[in-house]
């Protein structure tokens, strides 16, 4: 007889099917989501919770750690901690890792994905062909994208790897972040406002959270030029949605690429009705090669964790 696992792990929501297996095959594995009844069940049973795994779009909430006095790691399955309050993880000293540099690659790939595909209209197009409208009508002229300047919020590793890209595009980059790095080859400017006005692709890349909540708001979309898209690759709650749609509907901007949404998965059907707005399900990070390495740090820090090592993508 196989012995059961002594060390105890709570899933706050699925994550890919080879880190759960994983998981499975060295701890003993609760899926918190699959309880109907969470708060009776944390209560009967949080106390055996010795390490808590999680996505960076849903956390987990201090009403659930309240219930695990023994947790000592958040392992995150992303990189935004924005949805686990940190100041109380630092109170009881319990650690959080994230899945740094696993995905930097691949967000900032996808935000030039959006970025291409609103300008150059790649979704329109294809709509266009398949409808067989291309049989009867001419298409319409797009945006040009090299030369033109990108205007980037949030200059952390996907900020730059954005800039990055945006180089090879040959385009003037401009940023705003809490500093300005004077290593950076970029124009700097002190904030959102400024930034917006300097932008023909306002890029979101910022943490999301309470520093960033509803930032990019009305007044931002009114800085913009008339014909700057609005690209968001880190989180939905950093645009005033509202704002945003109200926007789009004044034309005071002329397009968006979104993966993220203040309320996901549910999307406003303002924005789905919207022709110039390209629309993907949060999956900057989902390509099978980012989810792999994503997969494995989260179980390298549980195993150390349970091993008494120390922690290596610790970020608390
Ligand atoms: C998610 C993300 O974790 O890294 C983040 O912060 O938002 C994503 O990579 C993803 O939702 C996992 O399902």
């Amino acid at each position: 007889i196989m012995s059961q696992p002594t060390q105890h792990v709570l899933l706050i929501a699925p994550v890919m099917d080879a880190l759960q297996q994983q998981l499975d095959t060295h701890y003993t594995v609760h899926r918190l989501y699959q309880h109907s009844d969470a708060v009776a069940w944390l209560a009967d049973n949080g106390a055996q919770i010795g390490a808590v795994v999680t996505r960076g779009d849903i956390g987990v909430t201090t009403a659930v750690l309240e219930n695990l006095p023994q947790v000592g790691v958040i392992a995150i399955f992303g990189v935004g901690t924005d949805a686990v309050d940190l100041e109380y993880a630092r109170r009881r000293d319990i650690a959080v890792t994230i899945t740094a540099g696993a995905l930097t690659d691949d967000v900032a790939d996808l935000a030039f994905g959006l970025l291409l595909s609103s300008a150059r209209q790649l979704c329109q197009g294809d709509r266009f062909v398949r409808e067989g409208r291309w049989l009867k009508e001419s298409s319409a002229l797009a945006t040009q994208v090299s030369c033109k300047r990108i205007g980037i919020f949030g200059m952390g590793n996907i900020g730059r790897a954005i800039a990055r890209r945006a180089s090879g595009f040959d385009m003037e980059i401009y940023y705003t972040d809490r500093k300005v790095d004077s290593s950076l080859p970029y124009h700097w400017c002190e904030d959102v406002l400024s930034l917006a006005s300097n932008s023909d692709f306002f890029i979101v890349a910022v943490s999301g959270g309470k520093a960033s909540y509803g930032i990019v708001n009305r007044q931002v979309f009114e800085a913009l030029p008339k014909h700057a898209l609005v690209i968001n690759i880190a989180r939905g709650s950093i645009i005033n949605e509202q704002d945003l749609i109200t926007a789009l509907q004044n034309g005071d901007i002329s397009g968006a690429g979104l993966d993220v949404f203040a309320n996901e998965p549910n999307v406003p059907s303002a924005l789905i009705e919207m022709d110039n707005v390209v629309l993907q399900p949060h999956v900057a990070s989902a390509t099978h090669e980012t989810r792999q390495r994503m997969s494995n740090i989260v179980f390298e820090n549980v195993q150390a964790y349970f091993n008494g090592q120390i922690l290596p993508h610790r970020m608390n």
